[in-house]
């Protein structure tokens, strides 16, 4: 299951606590204090993984505590420090305060760590309070409690390429003819559910991240189909592909498409629309579809440098596309440094 919001209470272990114990052994009067500490209680640690694809996997922890610090013993015993406990969110992850909706950490990369609530300090027993003056210190602390907050945690893929289009364009059979993931083609609307992320991985070992989302259709702002909520996955991406169905099948006009795509991406976030884009007129292998790309390029206002006539699933002008994404990564990672 494809999570990408969860909200999360995390308490770190609380330290243990200073104990008060005397040493008592035969022959020796008045051995003095020997109250050891308590431990460190143990931190929350979050890590992002490569592994982790989705917020799945702490879908069912809604409250996670850290481990106790040990309590101190006698003959100056130290308590056993908790462990830190270590959870695995993907790259993407935003972190959140709950309350103040501030942002905490951005998890861009992988393998970065951020503890986000520290262990309790542990007691101090009553050896340790021991000096010249006073020998004999009756006293000793507690362990103070581990941090606690609740966070949201919000995942926004990083892909360096987001599919943008229509139900059926034809986004995730582009997709499985350019990377190396399998997903599910279907004849009909909405096929894709969830997002999906894989990498074209050129020759000389350069990758290309890109990001399947699911179809958007007109009024998808206002919760039609599966409403915009995905683009969130998107606006992180260097550039966008919008994948266009140019079969004019079911009276589809692919003028129109790009028109209401812009426009609900537009209403999500304008910012959408200034990335580089390049456009796929997919399904040229219909036979309707010369007559509708003519109509398209002379319609169409852009560079047409970016427009790209393919077939994804007879895998017919899919290098020039991809080599072209490839250049658009390399140049935002340019633009970036
Ligand atoms: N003839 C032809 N059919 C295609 C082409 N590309 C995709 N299709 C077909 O179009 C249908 C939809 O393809 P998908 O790749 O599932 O489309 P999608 O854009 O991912 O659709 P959603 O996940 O519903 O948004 C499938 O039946 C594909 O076989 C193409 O280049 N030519
Ligand atoms: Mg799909």
């Amino acid at each position: 299951m494809f999570i990408d919001s969860l909200t999360l209470t995390l308490a770190a272990g609380k330290g243990g606590n200073g104990v008060v114990a005397w040493r008592r052994e035969k022959y020796i009067p008045k051995g003095g204090p020997s109250g050891g500490n308590g431990g460190k209680g143990g931190s929350i640690v979050l890590r992002a993984s490569t592994q982790e694809t989705s917020l799945e996997g702490l879908r069912n922890r809604r409250i996670i505590k850290g481990e106790n610090g040990g309590d101190g013993g006698g003959a100056l015993k130290q308590g056993g420090n908790g462990k830190n406990l270590t959870l695995n969110v993907p790259c993407g992850t935003l972190v959140k305060d709950a309350r103040t909706q501030e942002v905490l950490f951005d998890f861009t990369a992988e393998d970065q760590e951020y503890t986000i609530c520290k262990g309790g300090r542990g007691g101090r027993g009553n050896a340790s309070f021991r000096s010249p003056t006073h020998q004999a210190p009756n006293v000793c602390t507690a362990g103070t409690e581990g941090e606690s907050l609740e966070v949201e945690l919000e995942l926004k893929l990083i892909a360096d390429i987001g599919l943008v289009g229509f139900p059926n364009a034809g986004k995730s059979t582009l997709m499985s003819k350019v990377t190396r993931l399998r997903v599910k083609i279907g004849a009909y609307p909405f096929t894709t559910l969830f997002p999906n992320l894989s990498y074209i991985t050129g020759k000389d070992g350069s990758r290309v991240l890109i990001a399947d989302i699911p179809g958007i259709i007109e009024d998808a702002h206002a919760d039609r189909g599966l409403g915009l909520a995905f683009l969130r996955h998107i606006e992180r991406s260097s550039a966008l592909v919008y994948v266009i169905d140019v079969s004019g099948f079911e009276e589809r006009d692919p003028i129109e498409d790009f028109q209401i795509l812009q426009n609900e991406l537009k209403a999500y976030n304008p910012e959408l629309l200034e990335k580089p884009y390049l456009v796929a007129l997919n399904k040229i292998d219909i036979e309707g579809a010369p007559e509708q790309i003519t109509r398209f390029r002379a319609a169409f206002k852009g560079d047409p440098k970016v427009l790209f006539e393919i077939s994804a699933a007879e895998g017919i002008g899919l290098e020039p596309l991809v080599e072209t994404m490839k250049t658009l990564k390399e140049e935002a990672a340019v633009v970036s440094v």
